[in-house]
């Protein structure tokens, strides 16, 4: 792969976080993809996310599959682990992963192709089995990487940069995952990183599958009059259900409010998610409601941005299995391998 190193150079009034790491922590390799591209401002919004949120980075696990938005883990958090997967495979790697080691933080990165194409297999099922992760898809509507081709999010009726008119019908990930049961879902727009920043902070905090759908034009192949991806078509359509804030309880941040109706979600972690609501009838803890709210406004060719449903009380993978708190890969060989006593026992169990 061809990347381009960053110089190690930090000017010396860069602000730094409660680690005394700056935003150039949080960084990676110099960003290959198209000048403009979506996925580029996603990726600026996750390091903004991580260094407000003081995250350390070895504490992270960065996956992906294949695509331009697949390749971005290369371009932020560059002292994370990291693993770029299978087209489409992302969700297995990660449940994997996490079922063997607990205790890191798991963010997938995925894009429209790579997740609602050859992915939706594996994307349903960890939307459903609740892996404790943050699933980020970078969606333009298009194959990016291949030249453009329709994705299975495409909407109808929209035209590719050669004209030609996707009949099929689209997949909407959002409506989908809450089916599936995730349980934190929300769509944000890559060029508004003002919502972005919190949404990606409270998938972070949030225990079990957080699910953001970001859209994010491509610049190449699907930013051109007739696409519903495009930068023009997501500012005239979008209708933004919440604004939301993000406080970890450790520390009280001033933040400067405005006028509308607040709610407070507290999660398993103990932290709080503020709701700024616009619209005074949404109500984010309520699935069907959300998923009646985003057909309703999809009928009126609107897109719904926000946080969309949460459930606060969530659990995940690991509870559902009943494993135990240890990380499997902290776990020695007698834990691992109790012996042939042992399996007789729960062979007999079994009889
Ligand atoms: C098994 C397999 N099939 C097909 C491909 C070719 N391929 C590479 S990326 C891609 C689509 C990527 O689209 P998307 O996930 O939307 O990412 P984007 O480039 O748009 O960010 C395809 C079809 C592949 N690499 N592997
Ligand atoms: S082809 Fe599209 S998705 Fe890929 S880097 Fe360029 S603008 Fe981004
Ligand atoms: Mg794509």
């Amino acid at each position: 792969m061809t990347y381009l190193t960053k110089p190690r150079l930090h000017h010396p009034t860069l602000a730094k976080n409660k680690l005394g790491y700056t935003r150039r922590d949080y960084e990676g390799k110099v960003s290959t993809l198209c000048a403009g591209c979506g996925h580029d401002s996603i990726s600026a919004a996750i390091i903004q996310a991580c260094w407000e949120l003081d995250i350390e980075p070895h504490r992270v696990a960065k996956m992906s599959g294949i695509g331009c938005s697949s390749k971005t883990p290369d371009y932020f958090l560059g002292n994370s682990h990291g693993f770029n997967s299978v087209h489409g495979r992302m969700p297995s790697v990660v449940t994997g992963a996490n079922l063997a080691n607990r205790e890191l933080l798991y963010l997938g990165v995925s894009g429209d192709g790579d997740s609602a194409s050859i992915g939706i297999g594996q994307f349903a099922h960890i939307m459903r089995r609740g892996v404790n992760m943050t699933y980020i898809l970078e969606n333009n509507g298009v194959y990016g990487l291949t030249k453009g081709q329709f994705s299975a999010t495409a909407d109808a009726g929209s035209k590719s940069k050669r004209g030609v008119v996707n009949r099929d019908a689209p997949v909407d990930t959002v409506s989908l995952a809450l089916q599936l049961g995730a349980t934190y879902v929300a769509r944000g727009f890559s060029g508004d990183k003002q919502q972005l920043v919190p949404l990606i902070k409270g998938a972070i905090a949030h225990t079990g599958t957080a699910f953001i759908d970001v859209i994010s034009p491509c610049v190449a192949f699907n930013n051109h009059e007739g696409s519903t991806k495009s930068y023009d078509y997501v500012r005239e359509h979008n209708d933004s259900v919440n604004r939301l804030d993000f406080w970890p309880t450790r520390e009280a941040i001033s933040v400067d409010y405005r006028e509308g109706t607040v709610i407070e979600v507290r999660q398993h972690d103990g932290s709080v998610l503020r709701l700024r609501k616009t619209d005074v009838a949404y109500d984010p803890l309520d699935r069907i409601k959300a998923l009646n709210y985003i057909a309703e406004h999809q009928a009126k060719g609107e897109l719904v941005t926000g946080l969309l449903y949460i459930h606060p009380e969530a659990d995940d993978l690991h509870a559902h299995l009943n494993t135990v708190d240890m990380p499997f890969n902290k776990l020695g060989v007698k834990d691992l391998c109790p012996g042939a006593g042992m399996l007789e026992k729960i062979n007999a169990a079994l009889r």
